[in-house]
């Protein structure tokens, strides 16, 4: 399988997060990324190459123009303001306080478009969201020009990214981008199987109107996990879009037999849809090791995962989300595209 990667990830080299009421070193680093890269390489499942050049054209099929100008800003404009540390919102319109008006000082627009505050802006922040977005549409041309599948090395992860919306590591959501990418140049309908740990709340947001995309996603119970407020079962789309949204909320300690169950179901939907390509969202920190999550599932899991996904037989894009055992991000991470590439 073709890998894209562009080193330009490493512009994203925050300093800090918020987790448990402390200020730590961020979880999603740049040493994911070469580590898979590494294991990519080790194994070797096929070429490299850098990611082409795309205009903000595909980005803005998905994203707000008013948001996708304030990621480009954010950073000097939080300098300009006197700020001293990272850009992090602290404050937002709550469910007491929504109105249509944008903040024109950094601090009320950053909350604006922010969706949580673990997730700082630093400098690069945007250069390095523009390369995955590059990676995520270079992997998905080699698929429309008729190649079985290819691997998008992203990073930063897009999932979480809404509309108009940054927060959960994401910025510009990779694999909706790509999606809707495919959908203007040949594919009539597209699946988006989001299997990292996390609910795909970007990506749900940005489709559930839609019939032409389905979503799916297998992820850790909101009522328990982060995003918190989606990714519940009862989500499924909204007016034409109403059925082509699939919640598969599963409890702390679910191990692989039980995460297989909600695979097939998924599968078996994705079979029904009818799609002409297959975007898979895929995140390993599913794994039993991962410092952040609470499913079960061992590395040799994520083989016999990639060999299922084979078996829906459709052209398959791959997009990295997320993973933070860093030391085992790349065993895993490649296991599943082996386990794909090895069944078919
Ligand atoms: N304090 C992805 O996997 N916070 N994002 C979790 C830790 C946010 C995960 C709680 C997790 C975001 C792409
Ligand atoms: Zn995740």
């Amino acid at each position: 399988m073709l890998t894209v990667y562009s080193d330009r990830h490493r512009l994203r080299d925050a300093k800090m997060e918020i987790h448990g009421g402390e200020i730590v070193a961020p979880f999603e680093c740049p040493r994911r990324a070469e580590i898979i890269l590494e294991r990519v390489k080790y194994v070797g499942l096929g070429d490299v190459v850098e990611p082409k050049d795309y205009d903000l054209d595909p980005v803005l099929k998905v994203h707000d123009a008013g948001y996708v100008e304030f990621l480009s800003t954010c950073f000097e404009d939080w300098r300009a303001a006197g700020m001293k540390g990272e850009a992090i919102p602290i404050c937002w319109p709550g469910r007491t306080m929504n109105s249509p008006h944008i903040p024109q000082m950094i601090e009320g627009k950053i909350g604006y478009y922010a969706l949580a505050s673990e997730t700082t802006i630093s400098e690069g922040t945007w250069e390095a969201a523009l390369a995955a977005k590059d990676v995520a549409l270079t992997a998905t041309d080699h698929v429309l020009s008729g190649n079985r599948s290819a691997f998008a090395l992203c990073r930063p992860p897009g999932h979480h990214a809404a509309m108009d919306q940054f927060g959960g590591y994401c910025f510009l959501n990779n694999a909706a981008i790509a999606a809707q990418y495919a959908r203007d140049n040949g594919a009539a309908r597209v699946a988006v199987l989001d299997i990292d740990f996390h609910h795909g709340n970007g990506t749900q947001n940005i489709f559930s109107r839609r019939s032409d995309v389905l979503f799916l996603s297998i992820h850790g119970d909101p009522s328990h996990a982060f995003p918190h407020f989606l990714g519940y079962a009862d989500e499924t789309g909204e007016g034409e879009g109403e059925g082509f949204t699939v919640n598969y909320p599963l409890a702390p300690g679910t191990p692989y037999s039980d995460w297989k169950k909600a695979l097939i179901e998924a599968g078996d939907r994705i079979r029904d849809f009818a799609a002409d390509l297959l975007v898979v969202s895929i995140g390993v920190d599913t794994y039993e090791g991962d410092p952040i999550s609470f499913f079960k599932l061992t590395s040799d899991d994520f083989t016999d995962c990639g060999a299922y996904l084979a078996g829906l037989d459709l052209p398959t894009v791959f997009v990295m989300e997320g993973g933070y055992a860093v030391e085992e991000i790349g065993i895993n991470t490649v296991n599943l595209l082996q386990g794909f590439d090895g069944a078919k």
